[in-house]
């Protein structure tokens, strides 16, 4: 795959050895605004990933300014009605959403609307302590449209997310981590480590179980308790039909570090 794009960065060269690869946005003079062309990159990347056997986990960054400062505003005011109804954003948003392995954010810097809910579409955010997040749609006479008022909603609760989608207004990687939207706050100077150490840890499990985890917890937000707990028993008893389940607990048994297939 030629890695060569316009408006974001692929490093692929942990790809082999560690199953690891660092997607960076790359519009700085837009603070990482996400046009289309930037979303289509990364999809196209994650699909290319997808069907690469190496692939464990994804990192998704932007600079230490801006993780994406959301939406492009520029590309939105010269759309028409017909335009947005037409626009492909809506199926690469479903498109990034299908992705089925762990991708996991991180995040310096404006961390806002449409880039807001990007990093919350993934897995887990690592967010470095000058990050400000928001949904400050409301700010352009424009309501969310990917997620910043639902999975917001359903991860920080009403009051909270009402209160930061009506007002706009923006609020820090500590609030962040104390909402439980973040699931660790460093220094900025670290966010991108961090997140390697993350997905490091993440990377040396069993892939098809890390598929699995992926699915039944992204079901929580879809799903009735009932349904999520049936798939999530479901899941479990198919990694009974996985060599990896053998060998995560012959390891353990045997007190070694067990060397996954994923299979
Ligand atoms: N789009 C385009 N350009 C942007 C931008 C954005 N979102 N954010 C910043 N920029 C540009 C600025 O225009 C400026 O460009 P120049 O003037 O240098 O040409 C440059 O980036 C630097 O920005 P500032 O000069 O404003 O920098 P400051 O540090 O003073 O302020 C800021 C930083 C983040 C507070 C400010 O830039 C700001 O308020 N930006 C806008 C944030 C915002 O409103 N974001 C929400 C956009 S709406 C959907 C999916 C998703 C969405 C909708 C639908 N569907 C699937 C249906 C999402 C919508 C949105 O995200």
């Amino acid at each position: 795959m030629n890695w060569d794009f316009e408006n974001i960065l692929v490093d692929s060269k942990a790809l082999e050895s560690e199953g690891i690869v660092t997607i960076t946005l790359n519009r700085p003079k837009v603070l990482n605004a996400l046009n289309t062309q930037t979303l289509k990159e990364i999809v196209l990347t994650l699909e290319e990933l997808e069907r690469n056997n190496a692939t464990r986990v994804v990192i998704l960054t932007g600079n230490d300014k801006a993780f994406a400062a959301g939406a492009d505003i520029a590309q939105m005011l010269a759309s028409e009605p017909s335009d947005q109804i037409k626009d492909e954003r809506e199926s690469l948003w479903r498109r990034f959403n299908q992705f089925p392995l762990p991708i996991v954010a991180a995040v310096n810097g404006f961390c806002l609307g449409g880039g807001h809910e990007l990093a919350m579409a993934c897995d887990t955010i690592i967010a470095g302590d000058n990050s400000k997040f928001g949904q400050p749609e409301i700010n352009l006479g424009i309501t969310p449209g990917a997620g910043g008022t639902q999975r917001f909603t359903r991860t920080i609760g009403k009051a909270k997310a009402s209160y930061y989608a009506l007002t706009g207004e923006m609020f820090s990687a500590e609030q962040a981590f104390e909402m439980g939207l973040v699931s660790k706050v460093v220094p900025t100077r670290t966010t991108l480590k961090e997140a390697r150490e993350i997905a490091k840890k993440m990377a040396v499990k069993s892939p098809m179980a890390l598929r699995l985890i992926k699915e039944s917890i992204i079901a929580a937000f879809n799903t009735t308790l009932d349904e999520g707990l049936r798939l999530e028993r479901r899941n479990f008893y198919l990694t009974f039909s996985m060599d990896d389940q053998k060998e995560g607990m012959q390891a353990f048994l045997e007190k070694r570090k067990p060397q996954y297939k994923g299979h």
